[in-house]
């Protein structure tokens, strides 16, 4: 059975020596948290199709909520490389579990801090980084997913207020969240965000079942049947798809961090396998094709860690493109997903029993590789970026 406690970063190229003291402390802190927290219970949640709540409060209270975010508004004032590392190990633990952090940090409270009033920035931002109070975010529609600047949720203006229509699916947290943020369009076509609160009339937000992937993370629907938002729950300072397509871009930077824990937890596991299970008198790591297996993880995590410690640096500049971005969710999901099938392969049977993680892994990762901009879309964004020529219009 692979134990996680003992677990040690891959570090090859001697990674950690571009980190500063306070970085790797904080890597520390949250694997710590993850080891204590998710791993002894995650493969149970899995199962169970069960998402704890009070890991909300405790996600908070660790400081994983709005590492970006200025600490007057209760973040933690961090560098991007460090908001990386806390999604990389806790995406160790369960994409799932990070999901509920991206969606908190990137989709709910960075639009809030980026496009919102002061007086929206001081009710919602402190209860969201404390894990009091837990958001969503609805971009995407029933006919509107890789095209959301295609969608029909409306946002009327009454005079005293807004009045929204429609429905998102596919959405993270939506059946335990106390905050939405909503992209709709207005009478102008024109798309703008609004945080609706889950005590409004007209406002539910059904749980989607069934799911085969991520089942530890709660998806649901927002439904907006006449629902009044009042004027100042409008995010004044931001309109247009470029609203929630910048917090995408937070939030896909995120991931391809995550998804290097995610393919350290796998490469640990067939390391440690490999080395203990013997078969032809030898323990399989002696075998060219296992050791072939390794080696190919090993390179991929260390070309994969690289991208993210440079694309980091370009964040915290505010030099790092859209499409730089997409190139790294693309490539790291994808390696992630590669890398936890070869080590399933590796555990041969066993491989497929929850005593191990590369089963949940990979559930989890297909939705990972089409969340947040499927594989196709962040490779036509690229192509896109390369010939000047749009794939989409
Ligand atoms: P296009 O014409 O390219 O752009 C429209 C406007 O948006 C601007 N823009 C961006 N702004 C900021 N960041 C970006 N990444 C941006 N990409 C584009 C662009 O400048 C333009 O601005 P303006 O002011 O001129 O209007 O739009 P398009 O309709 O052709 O877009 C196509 C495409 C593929 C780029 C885009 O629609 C896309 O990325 N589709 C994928 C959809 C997606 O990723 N949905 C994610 C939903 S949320 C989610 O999955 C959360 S999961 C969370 C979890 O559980 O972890
Ligand atoms: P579609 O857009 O219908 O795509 C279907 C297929 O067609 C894909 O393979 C796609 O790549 C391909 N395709 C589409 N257009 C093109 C094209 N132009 N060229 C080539 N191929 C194309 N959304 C939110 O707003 N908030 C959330 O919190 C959220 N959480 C999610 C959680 C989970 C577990 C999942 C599964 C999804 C979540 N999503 C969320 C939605 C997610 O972002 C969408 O599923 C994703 O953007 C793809 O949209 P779609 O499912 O409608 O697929």
């Amino acid at each position: 059975m692979s134990n996680s406690n003992n677990f040690k970063s891959v570090d090859f190229y001697l990674i950690d020596e571009l980190l500063s003291e306070e970085q790797k402390l904080i890597r520390e802190s949250i694997r710590d948290f993850v080891n204590i927290e998710i791993s002894p219970n995650i493969e149970n949640w899995f199962e169970e199709n069960h998402f704890p709540l009070d890991i909300v409060k405790k996600m908070g209270s660790t400081g994983i909520f709005g590492p970006t975010v200025s600490q007057k508004y209760g973040g933690g004032g961090l560098d991007n490389i460090s908001y990386g590392l806390i999604m990389q190990e806790l995406e160790r633990g369960d994409s799932g579990m990070r999901s509920t952090a991206s969606v908190q940090s990137a989709l709910v409270m960075f639009p809030i801090e980026a496009y919102g009033s002061e007086e929206q920035k001081n009710k919602y931002l402190p209860k969201l980084a404390s894990g009091e109070i837990l958001g969503c975010f609805g971009l995407t529609e029933p006919d509107f997913g890789s095209n959301p600047g295609g969608m029909i949720s409306k946002l009327e203006d009454k005079g005293d207020h807004y009045l929204l229509n429609g429905s998102k699916m596919w959405i993270s947290n939506s059946p335990a969240a106390d905050i939405a943020v909503v992209w709709a369009k207005d009478e102008n076509k024109r798309i703008k965000g609004v945080i609706v609160e889950k005590d409004m009339e007209g406002f539910s937000a059904p749980k989607t079942d069934g799911k085969l992937s991520l089942r530890s993370s709660l998806t649901g629907e927002l439904v907006f049947d006449n629902v009044k938002v009042p004027k100042g729950n409008l995010l004044p300072n931001k309109d247009g798809l470029g609203g929630p397509l910048g917090c995408l871009d937070k939030a896909r930077y995120g991931i391809s961090w995550g998804a290097i824990g995610v393919a350290m937890d796998c490469y640990d596991a067939a390391k440690k396998y490999s080395l203990e299970r013997k078969q032809f008198d030898k323990p399989i790591a002696s075998f060219q094709l296992i050791q072939k297996k390794l080696a190919e993880m090993l390179t991929e995590i260390t070309k994969a860690q690289l991208l993210c410690w440079r694309l980091g640096k370009l964040m915290d500049d505010g030099n790092a493109s859209s499409a730089q971005i997409s190139l790294a969710k693309r490539n790291n999901v994808d390696m992630a997903l590669k890398i936890a099938r070869e080590a399933r392969q590796i555990h041969g049977g066993m491989g497929i029993t929850s005593d191990y993680p590369m089963m949940r892994h990979m559930m989890n990762l297909e939705s990972v590789i089409t969340y947040e901009g499927t594989h196709d879309i962040h490779l036509l964004i690229l192509g896109h970026e390369i010939t000047g020529i749009s794939a989409f219009s």
